[in-house]
């Protein structure tokens, strides 16, 4: 082989007006590595966050002295490549400007042969303070841009929002859900590369046309070369090969490569069947001679996104190999507000959880990254479709020449970089976007449109088009051809006119409904905004005590504390988690009982809105709730928090994204309808029991029938009049209980209650928890004396059950098993829990409650 690298290490770093050097991690930023040194504390304890805004007001720079080896020092080409440096910086090798970077969502590159030595070389990184950098731009726009979670002013900037201008994750800013940390640094790895002759740089598999009994394909093989010659590609994969002679010219060359596999082992999402990989495997040869070689890892699948306009408007679902797919899933967030702390751990355990959850989709959302390999790399493994925004999100941006050329640049490189995964299925210009802005209706949107003259409109209108209506889809036709793009989340269709911006109705494209939280609408209202794909909605919650404790002490602990209102970063956060808790819940009897109500209360919202998308499909295709993870620990509306610790919804979720599914509602006219929701292709065929407890565990009633439906559907499967099984009981007393049965085996069971949770008369419940013989420690049984609700089960290792905070009858035993998490593997193997404790509803009531 004649490619040799080096990966820089060994960094130091300081404030440029500073004289002492620091000791520096790379990859880390600025306040990664200040901590490491002592200079700062712990950004996310208590409010510490505040403090720590003058770091992005100054300028760092980062220094590494190396060597070279010899093999590299001969190379004829030596490069200098960054994978990510954040954002502003100028770099220098022996004291020569090799580069100048302004967006942190680039790789940056330089030659740097006729500069290196082989002893000695210094290699100098000057960051530039990104607001420092970009406070001037404001001024010569001339008007603010509107970026609405841009926390300016806890930055010290006042309205100035100038996150806008820099390529570089939005949410380092602030959301209203992350803490305002405006980092800088050299992100991923940097390194140098030499080389000699030709090298593969790229290995792109074009699926041509893909289904069961062939894959056409086209395989792309870009070779840099120093010189014109004659060689041989050679491919393989999964036990095929091909070859092609290759008449290489100096400079890029792309070898073409048609390829058929028959029979194809398909990609499928999970739930649908294995998600098979293929690696492919491109040789350049010269003779015999092996001159390079490069891996990609790929799935072979056929990804449609139907659009059919029918009577209503237009359907909007993924189509997997010919199969429709219902979406479940969430919204990603970075999983840190220092991407770099993320390890490939933290981010198996949140793809191991979303698979775990039964969900089969995550969007990543614009404002934060466009995320690490692994992250793609897990979804692909796990069959986790991915819906891709780029990063763009809650703001109008610039439209300069040179922003635009940057932008240009990121599309491409990111849709190249990221182009062989399958889990990818869509690219999204941006996040909410078009219907905050709202072009085409003058009173619609989020207001921003008032702030301006109707000149300055056309030109804010004209420099959104031109990202999300042309370099955004150019960039995808260029670089992943036959992949959809989407302009923006949420829109009806791109129709120039009033029905482009899409609401809670829409009857066509995706749907973002925030009535419920933003416009404190009732729960209620999940059962009825419903469009065709829910890619957004969601509720609130605090982490649990533990999470909590990580950040606050003890006087911390009440929702007005100054800790606990640093920990919830949209505005009327706190206020609404109590509204609604005082509507739907009874009063709770401590600060950590209130956090595990607050949880209650966000799963049982959740489980209404997705239940009910679920319960309308094939009418709506898709439930994305907000959101998966956390980036720093606080109240948000994760959830798993940022420590990967399952709220009680992530439990609920799992649940209601179960692949078959049981489901109430209630029509008006007092009839309980039994729903049975699969996304399995076989015909579901079963017994239903229906049984009507009390909640010291008598049966009342009970009936048994028959279940037939057709795969990949929803269906009424029972319906009941609610008068006539009430008759002679007390509605606040009682629990419909539906089990799911086929041959004899349990598929789903779903509880169902007559009254609100705060009507019902609960009485202190006595859990019995024994281990299940021949376990291990790692399977328990649970019993009760009376009804208990959301049965909280903690153990003493780290990890979580394979279910939790659900409803125990008495009578109804449960078994659940222990899923360690250790460091380093996220486990979803059985294994031993330590001690395990089980608490429920009503040991966090309030006395009398
Ligand atoms: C949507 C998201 C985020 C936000 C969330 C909660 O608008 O796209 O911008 O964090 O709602 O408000």
């Amino acid at each position: 082989m004649r490619e040799t690298q080096l990966v820089l290490s060994n960094w130091k770093f300081k404030a440029c007006q500073e004289q002492e050097w620091m000791e520096a991690i790379v990859p880390g930023c600025v306040h990664t590595d200040l901590l490491r040194n002592g200079i700062i504390k712990d950004p996310f304890y208590k409010t510490n966050e505040h403090d720590l805004q003058w770091i992005d007001k100054i300028d760092w720079e980062y220094e590494t002295h190396f060597d070279v080896n010899d093999q590299l020092f001969n190379a004829s080409t030596i490069e200098l490549v960054f994978d990510g440096l954040d954002t502003y910086a100028d770099v220098y090798v022996n004291g020569h400007h090799v580069l100048s970077a302004d967006n942190m969502f680039r790789t940056w590159k330089a030659n740097v042969t006729s500069m290196v030595n082989a002893k000695d070389n210094v290699l100098l990184i000057k960051f530039r303070s990104p607001v420092q950098e970009d406070l001037p731009k404001i001024e010569k726009l001339g008007y603010n841009l509107p970026a609405s979670n841009d926390q300016s002013e806890l930055g010290g900037l006042g309205a100035q929002k100038i996150s806008i201008f820099a390529r570089k994750a939005p949410y380092h800013y602030g959301w209203d859900w992350g803490p305002r940390f405006v980092t800088s640094g050299i992100w991923r790895e940097a390194r140098l590369e030499g080389w000699s002759g030709s090298k593969i740089t790229d290995v792109y598999v074009k699926q041509d046309q893909v289904n069961a009994s062939k894959a056409s394909l086209t395989v792309d093989v870009e070779i840099e070369s120093e010189h014109e010659w004659n060689g041989l590609v050679k491919l393989s994969a999964g036990g095929q090969t091909w070859e092609q002679a290759a008449h290489l010219k100096q400079g890029i060359n792309v070898i073409q490569l048609p390829v058929e596999i028959e029979n194809p082992k398909l990609w499928w999402s999970r739930g649908l069947g294995d998600a098979h990989l293929y690696t492919f495997t491109a040789e350049l040869c010269k003779d015999k001679e092996l001159i390079a070689a490069k891996s990609v890892r790929t799935g072979l699948r056929s990804i449609r996104l139907v659009r059919d306009k029918d009577e209503v408007g237009a359907s909007f679902y993924f189509e997997l190999n010919g199969v429709p797919v219902f979406a479940k899933g969430a919204n990603h967030i970075p999983n840190d507000s220092f991407i770099t702390e993320v390890t490939d751990e933290r981010y198996r355990h949140e793809i191991v959880s979303a698979a775990e959850s039964n969900m089969n989709m995550l969007r990543v959302w614009g404002g934060g990254i466009y995320e690490q390999s692994v992250f793609y790399e897990l979804c692909d493994e796990y069959g986790i479709l991915v819906w891709q925004d780029f990063m763009f999100a809650c703001s109008m941006y610039p439209g300069d020449e040179a922003f635009l050329e940057n932008v240009r640049l990121e599309a491409e490189e990111n849709v190249k970089r990221l182009r062989n995964h399958p889990s990818i299925v869509l690219w999204c210009g941006n996040n909410e976007i078009d219907s905050a802005w709202a072009q085409f209706d003058e009173k619609g949107g989020w207001g921003w449109k008032k702030e301006y003259t109707s000149e300055q409109r056309a030109v804010i209108w004209a420099d959104y088009e031109a990202v999300f209506h042309d370099i955004l889809p150019d960039a995808v036709e260029a670089f992943a051809p036959g992949t959809q793009y989407w302009p923006s989340s949420p829109l009806i269709s791109l129709s120039g006119d009033i029905n482009q911006h899409a609401h809670p109705l829409s009857a066509e494209g995706d749907v973002h409904y925030w009535g419920v939280w933003h416009a404190v609408e009732p729960f209620e209202n999940y059962n009825l905004k419903i469009g065709r794909f829910m890619s957004e909605y969601g509720f609130q919650s605090f982490p649990e005590y533990d999470t909590v404790m990580k950040f606050a002490t003890e006087q911390d602990l009440a929702l007005d504390s100054k800790v606990m209102r640093a920990h919830q970063k949209n505005g009327d956060g706190n206020r609404l988690i109590k509204e609604y808790m005082d509507i739907y819940m009874s009063e709770p009897k401590d600060f950590p009982a209130f956090l595990y109500m607050s949880q209650v209360l966000q799963a049982e919202a959740m489980k209404m809105a997705i239940e009910a998308h679920r319960r309308s499909m094939p009418y709506c295709m898709g439930t994305l709730y907000w959101q998966m993870n956390d980036c720093w620990p606080v109240a948000s509306w994760a959830g798993m928090d940022y420590y990967g610790k399952w709220k009680a919804m992530q439990y609920y979720a799992k649940r209601s994204f179960a692949d078959t599914m049981l489901s109430f509602d209630k029509t008006d006219d007092g009839v309980i309808n039994i729903h049975a929701v699969t996304d399995l292709l076989e015909s579901l065929k079963g017994e239903l029991r229906l049984s009507l407890y009390d909640f010291t565990g008598v049966l009342i009633k009970q009936e048994t029938t028959q279940v037939s439906t057709a795969g990949n559907s929803a269906a009424i499967v029972s319906s009941i009049n609610e008068l006539e099984w009430l008759t002679g009981c007390e509605a606040n007393r009682v629990v419909l209980y539906a089990e799911l049965t086929q041959g004899g085996k349990l598929i789903d069971s779903k509880e169902h209650y007559f009254v609100k949770a705060k009507e019902q008369k609960l009485t202190s419940a006595v859990i019995r928890i024994s281990e299940v013989e021949g376990s291990n420690g790692t399977s328990f049984a649970l019993e009760t004396d009376v009804l208990a609700k959301q049965v909280w089960i903690t153990a003493e290792h780290e990890g979580m059950f394979t279910d939790n905070f659900f409803d125990l009858i008495p009578g109804v035993a449960k078994i659940v098993e222990f899923r360690l998490r250790e460091s380093g593997e996220a486990a979803s193997k059985p294994a031993a829990a330590g001690k395990v404790q089980a608490r429920s509803m009503i040991d966090f009531l309030a006395e009398g409650k």
